[in-house]
């Protein structure tokens, strides 16, 4: 008996430590360690031993049992730590469902522009991009505003230099194609544009698109053509229109459009100021001084131009009653559109 117990030990000992995974580990604990196993089947043979030889022979049973027990959970524990190591080496899960990444948008002065540029392209007009950063004389000089007319105050300048500024409207890259080519010529120009100014309606960059149509026989008919197409094709088709006049440099006669109030329907609030009529963008015949300046003949060519504000256009249309809200990045905000 006492021989049987050493050399199960011996043989546990051996077999612990060949095992290299838990599969192993489950069936030497069953082997050995079970209730069937091979130390329960010596303990039971105890019974057949001498009363003399017993309570020696018990005590040195239990010892070696619990010493392979506790060899045994050593072994099982390195075996799990081994085996994650060993999974996580072997790189990521892909049997895991994948992260869904948050989805962009479009900003919404993004989606007013292209819309913008989409209508007046549905018209036959090309786009044109300049630069913001402008000559003086493009900006001002060409659009028939010269140094220390009243109207250059109006557009809050930023200069960089005597000569050189950021632009305060996008006409100057119209006057720079009106200067290259000649007419026929139907032409949006968008883009940011600069003004020292900054409060609930306006920021220092804002987003505008201007554009002009020049040919034979262009004449006011025309302009209020276009514009009502633009306004009903942006808002909706029955939405009631005003050409009021007004005063630009480069345009003559002029014309400021409104739009019903999208808020009231024309009926009076706070946000047409009880009018029921929305300012949406200014327009008007383009003056002789600017065709003369960009050396076309008054006389043999007509034509139109029109600026309209988009940041103002997608406060209308999504009714957001603050302009600071488009550069502030607010999630809550751009998640809307
Ligand atoms: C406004 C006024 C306007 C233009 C912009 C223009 C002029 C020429 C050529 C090309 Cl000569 N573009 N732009 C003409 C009339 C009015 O804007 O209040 N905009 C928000």
């Amino acid at each position: 008996m006492e021989n049987e117990l050493y050399s199960l030990e011996t043989e546990a000992k051996e077999c612990l430590q060949n095992l290299s995974d838990e599969t192993q580990a489950e069936e030497f604990r069953i082997r050995f360690l079970g209730r069937k196993g091979q130390f329960s089947t010596i303990m039971r043979s105890l019974g057949g031993v001498s009363a003399e030889d017993r309570p020696r022979l018990g005590q040195l049973a239990n010892s070696v049992k619990a010493e392979i027990e506790q060899l045994f959970e050593k072994k099982k524990a390195t075996i799990q730590n081994t085996t994650s190591l060993s999974e996580s080496s072997a790189g990521p899960d892909l049997t895991l469902p994948g992260r869904c990444p948050a989805g962009g948008r479009l900003h919404p002065v993004t989606l007013i522009m292209q819309e913008t540029c989409a209508i007046f392209e549905s018209l036959g007009f090309s786009v044109a991009e300049g630069p913001d950063v402008e000559q003086d004389y493009y900006n001002f000089e060409a659009l028939n505003i010269p140094a220390h007319h009243p109207a250059r105050d109006m557009h809050d300048t930023f200069y960089v230099s005597d000569s050189i500024l950021l632009r305060t409207h996008t006409s100057p890259m119209q006057a720079r194609i009106m200067e290259t080519q000649e007419p026929p010529l139907r032409v949006i120009a968008p883009g940011k544009v600069y003004r020292c100014d900054s409060d609930i309606t306006h920021t220092p960059m804002f987003h505008q698109v201007e554009g002009f149509l020049v040919d034979k026989d262009i004449s006011f008919a025309d302009l209020k053509g276009v514009l009502t197409v633009f306004t009903q094709k942006m808002f909706k088709k029955d939405l009631p229109l005003r050409f009021r006049p007004s005063f630009f440099p480069f345009t003559e006669p002029s014309a400021e459009v409104d739009i019903a109030c999208v808020m009231c329907n024309g009926a009076g609030c706070r946000v047409c100021k009880k009018t029921g009529w929305l300012e949406i963008l200014g327009s008007g015949m383009i003056d002789p001084e600017v065709f003369k300046m960009v050396g076309y003949d008054p006389k043999v060519y007509s034509g139109f131009a029109f600026g309209l504000g988009i940041e103002r256009i997608a406060m209308l249309k999504y009714g957001i009653d603050d302009i600071r809200l488009f550069y502030e990045n607010d999630q809550r905000f751009l998640s809307q559109f």
